[in-house]
């Protein structure tokens, strides 16, 4: 049950919370209700010091052992840790934690597109065969003359070893730049298969296993890897197999895509096959019918997060907001069912649901919560699922009794910028020159390409660091590609139309009006932070800027992150040679052999390297330097 608003102390103004004015505009309706949101809970939580750094161990019982983050080197733990084993166990652990959401997530995929591809499930099938072909020849399967059917099988074989493999190296390496691949091999940070690397992270972070900084990070790489060029890729290339490659896209963002007289549906979640089966289910003609019967116009199914992120990139679902608005949103009254899945679904949902009967359903086996109802999702019959969380919202919508309020904000912008697509329009060396996106490199009219991903957390002000960070860097020129939560802010923030290019340096400004493009590229959910590193080779394999990852002008940042899936995306990237910065808070402590390790001495060993910026210009203007340090020893900066 939500609590009185009296009971919440410290609550922050709306308008300091969040730079999304629905937001804002829910928050305060919802003090109004007397219904508790994240921003609230977190006002009232004061983060622990300790934890905060990483200073404390709990990995054994002879403890918990907490250090003086003040004093790191003053004592050990109990076992005799140190504050540097402590703390690369702790970041470890989180490394492992969100490799394994994204390679379970990938996972799922694969064994959907197993039993379509051997007839097993009937209710999905393989809607782009050019997209197939594609990825069975990046991987040496033979094309030619063999059916999709012939294909596919292959594929699934070679890619199941992305999991599943004890030994050798796992399949999509050989998309990876050989410059980049060669200081892998050299690191001995080439993965094998991602059970087997995560598996192994958990054991060197028992107790009395792996007790060196320098080796807990070496695995940690490896275990990152798996996931970025291999469970995050093989679900990317997957989902695009079976449900299409996006390609660029109008879509309305923000809560203004609620509709009064409609029955509103919201998806929020990770994997995109619960919401390609509620697209068919809300489109059913006896469903739509009782719909109607029910006194609505129709039905209106929009997203959240990043399932929702990659239906309005393959297909135009409108999308609703971003992790720090999906409690929010429920406050409008007009959400009739939300359906969740897996990753980023808060708790608190439960709650909030319960105070607007707003029915939350789950619908995955891994992830129940207490208070909302359970209706599994089963590839092998979907709309058993599907049709019945239609029916429900029918149901709440018939008896709607709260008063209803919806924010009018929807921004129209261009999404479903895939890897393909920006290949497409910028990639293809043409009269012997270099590609469009190279030669405007070397040329400087674009300075570099930033990747910026990430979630909101409430601690710090929703969208407003990366709004902020992204207008900056645009404005000098570096070119953003957007994924998850970051590329709804700034959609929301009306970047995301080419008539934005005028935010953008001259360079950036000359190049997207010539293209047409937006100044900020958004590529999909956070396991499309693969096609990023795609983007990334294809850069390498256009030439004239260097043969690694590591030479390129780039970087990369979360700046309002707060998941373990984005510390592992994080690593991912630094051990594919990207300068990464993250802002809100970072769990080492400065100055310890550790931290100097992650944001230094990596970047020694042929790879990338860390940052922390809370303030998201100084963020911008780390990157930037990095990315004039890279032009530099390019010779291109002139
Ligand atoms: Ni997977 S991981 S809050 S929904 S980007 Fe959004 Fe994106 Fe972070 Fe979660």
């Amino acid at each position: 049950m939500a609590k009185s608003k009296k009971e919440v102390k410290n609550q922050l103004d709306p308008k300091d919370c969040t730079a999304c004015d629905s937001t804002s505009q829910m928050i305060t309706k919802a003090r109004k209700d007397g219904v508790i949101l994240h921003f609230d809970r977190a006002a009232d939580m004061k983060a622990c010091p300790i934890g905060a750094d990483s200073a404390c161990c709990k990995n054994c019982f002879m403890g918990p052992c907490r250090l003086n983050p003040r004093d790191p080197y003053k004592k050990a733990g109990v076992c005799g840790a140190t504050i540097d084993t402590i703390m690369a166990r702790n970041f470890a652990r989180a490394v492992a934690a969100g490799a394994a959401s994204h390679t379970d997530h990938g996972m799922a995929m694969l064994e959907l597109f197993r039993d379509v591809v051997n007839g097993k499930v009937l209710d999905y099938e393989i809607k782009d065969e050019f997209k197939l072909e594609r990825v069975a020849k990046s991987l040496d399967i033979e094309t030619e003359g063999r059916t999709p059917k012939e294909i596919a099988t292959d594929l699934y074989k070679q890619l199941e070893s992305t999991y599943t493999q004890v030994d050798g190296e796992i399949p999509f390496t050989k998309r990876v730049p050989q410059g980049t691949l060669d200081t892998w091999r050299k690191l001995g940070i080439v993965p094998r298969g991602a059970m087997r690397e995560i598996m192994e992270m958990m054991h060197r972070t028992h107790m009395g296993v792996d007790q060196h900084y320098k080796n807990i990070t070496k695995q940690a790489s490896r275990t990152a890897l798996s996931d970025g060029w291999g469970g995050s890729m093989v679900s990317t290339e997957i989902s695009d197999i079976l449900f299409g490659t996006p390609s660029p896209i109008n879509v309305g963002v923000n809560m203004g895509v609620l509709k009064e007289d409609m029955v509103n549906i919201i998806i929020h979640g990770h994997e995109p096959n619960l919401f390609e089966s509620m697209l068919v289910s809300v489109n059913e003609k006896t469903l739509v019918e009782s719909a109607v019967a029910a006194g609505a116009k129709g039905i209106n199914l929009v997203g959240m997060c990043c399932s929702g992120a990659e239906m309005m990139s393959r297909h135009g679902v409108p999308h609703a907001g971003n992790f720090s608005s999906t409690e929010a949103i429920m406050v409008t009254g007009a959400v009739d069912a939300m359906a969740v899945d897996i990753q980023c679904i808060k708790q608190g949902l439960a709650a909030v649901a319960q105070c607007y009967d707003t029915p939350l359903i789950t619908t995955n086996t891994r992830a129940h919560i207490e208070g909302a109802t359970h209706v599994e999702f089963e590839e092998h019959n979907p709309s058993a699922c599907t049709d019945e969380i239609v029916i429900k919202a029918i149901t709440r919508f018939k008896n709607r009794r709260h008063e209803i309020e919806i924010p009018k904000a929807v921004n129209d912008g261009v999404q479903g910028f895939s890897h393909e697509y920006i290949e497409y329009m910028l990639g293809g060396a043409f009269r012997g020159g270099y590609a469009p996106l190279n030669e405007n490199i070397i040329n400087g009219r674009i300075r570099g390409v930033a990747g910026v991903v990430g979630c909101t957390n409430p601690r710090v002000k929703q969208d407003d660091s990366h709004v902020k960070l992204v207008k900056e860097l645009i404005k000098n020129d570096v070119l953003v590609l957007l994924t998850g939560c970051a590329q709804i802010a700034l959609a929301k923030a009306g970047f995301s139309v080419p008539e934005a290019a005028h935010y953008a340096g001259p360079g950036l400004q000359e190049v997207c009006e010539t293209v047409g493009m937006p100044p900020v590229l958004g590529l999909g959910s956070c396991v499309d932070n693969s096609r990023i590193l795609i983007a990334a080779s294809a850069m390498v394999a256009q030439g004239g800027l260097g043969n690694s990852i590591a030479d390129l002008p780039v970087a990369g940042a979360a700046p309002e992150y707060m998941s373990e899936k984005a510390i592992a995306i994080g690593q991912y990237f630094v051990a594919s040679g990207v300068y990464t910065v993250f802002g809100v808070t970072f769990p080492t402590i400065e100055d310890t052999k550790f931290h100097n390790y992650l944001f230094d001495g990596l970047e020694s060993e042929g790879i990338g390297k860390w940052d922390h910026a809370i303030d998201p210009i100084e963020m911008a203007h780390k990157m930037i330097a990095h990315i004039d340090k890279k032009r530099k020893e390019l010779g291109i900066d002139k």
